[in-house]
């Protein structure tokens, strides 16, 4: 199933918050109001464990809550949910198939961040079906935090990952399609921007993250986004919550977006409303925006959901009480 046909529960002017309308319950619930006080707060409970996503991948997040479901960490889970895409030949930004770079190799950025704030991170890393995978090995089995390119791949070979030919048939012709004009421009919402950027929250209430992508479709050699980067592409505190970015990296790096979403949050912003905020630095300092698309997404420790994006057409898949639900959340630019 093409992702992007998968059903899409949105609603033009929805959030893409979780809403607390259906599960909202009095706080305090073991108090009964009392005359003198009979105002009370109604505030959402949303339940944990959660995971959400960027874009519509609702076999990833599917994944990552059967995982969650058998009592397992939200790292994970995150690791399988994001597999799921990774192993997926039909998307052309993740893993297999992924679109390659202007010289035809496939070349792969993941990272993951886990409850203790502990990171680890693949760039550049050709010819290994799961960099989510690899990115963890790195966190758990290295002293370091991110290997690249080559010592990446040696690296994952000596964990016993197996070197396979990530270009597809698809992807070589579309890149042969687009060597007739070698043009290279960011596009708004195409298949080249469907990273997977996951969040997810566990029984324990303990939140990891991932990201997962191969980047730019048809990138400068060598090049590397935000997705791999501590604090741009995926920022977790385990205290305050997580943020992930979709979109054009170059643009997310240059203002720490997932690390200023979790700050944010520490400060009492709301998911949503930290969302916003990123999204509006970004299109404050850059006067092209109208060229170029980012969508955050973002979890506060109590389960609730944010995500925005500059421009039409981005979507989030989140799997929280019992439902997998894809939405469009709100954005920034109206026209
Ligand atoms: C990058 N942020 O490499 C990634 C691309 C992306 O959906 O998000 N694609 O810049």
């Amino acid at each position: 199933m093409k992702r992007r046909k998968f059903i899409q529960s949105a609603s033009l002017t929805g959030l893409g918050v979780v809403s607390g309308a259906a599960i909202a319950c009095k706080e305090n619930t073991s108090e009964m109001p009392s005359e003198k006080n009979a105002v009370t707060t109604i505030s959402p409970k949303t339940k944990i464990p959660m995971v959400i996503a960027t874009w519509n991948v609702a076999k990833s997040t599917e994944k990552a809550w059967e995982v969650l479901q058998e009592g397992k960490s939200a790292l994970d889970a995150i690791e399988q949910g994001c597999m799921v895409e990774e192993a997926n030949a039909e998307g052309q930004s993740v893993g297999l198939g992924g679109l390659p770079d202007r010289d035809g190799n496939v070349t792969l950025d993941a990272c993951v961040m886990n409850k203790e704030g502990n990171y680890g991170a693949v760039v550049c890393m050709q010819n290994i079906v799961h960099p989510i995978s690899v990115a963890r090995k790195v966190m758990e089995n290295t002293p370091h935090v991110i290997l690249a390119g080559k010592g990446a791949e040696a690296f994952a070979v000596s964990e016993g990952f197996k070197r396979e030919n990530l270009l597809t048939e698809a992807s070589k012709k579309a890149w042969e399609e687009w060597k007739k004009t070698s043009k290279y421009k960011p596009i708004i919402n195409i298949e080249n921007h469907d990273t997977i950027g996951m969040l997810a929250i566990d029984k324990n209430g303990d939140i990891s993250g991932g990201c997962t992508t191969s980047g730019l479709a048809y990138k400068m050699a060598g090049r590397v986004g935000d997705s791999p980067i501590i604090g741009s592409g995926l920022f977790i505190d385990n205290e305050v919550g997580g943020a992930t970015a979709t979109g054009l990296g170059e643009e997310v790096l240059k203002t720490v977006g997932s690390f200023l979403i979790v700050e944010l949050m520490r400060q009492g912003k709301s998911p949503q409303e930290a969302c916003e905020e990123a999204i509006g630095r970004i299109v404050k300092k850059s006067p092209n925006f109208e060229d170029f698309q980012v969508g955050y997404i973002a979890v506060n420790k109590k389960g609730e959901t944010g995500a925005y994006s500059i421009h039409d057409g981005f979507y989030t898949t989140t799997y929280q009480n019992d439902k997998n639900e894809s939405k469009k959340p709100d954005f920034y630019n109206k026209k």
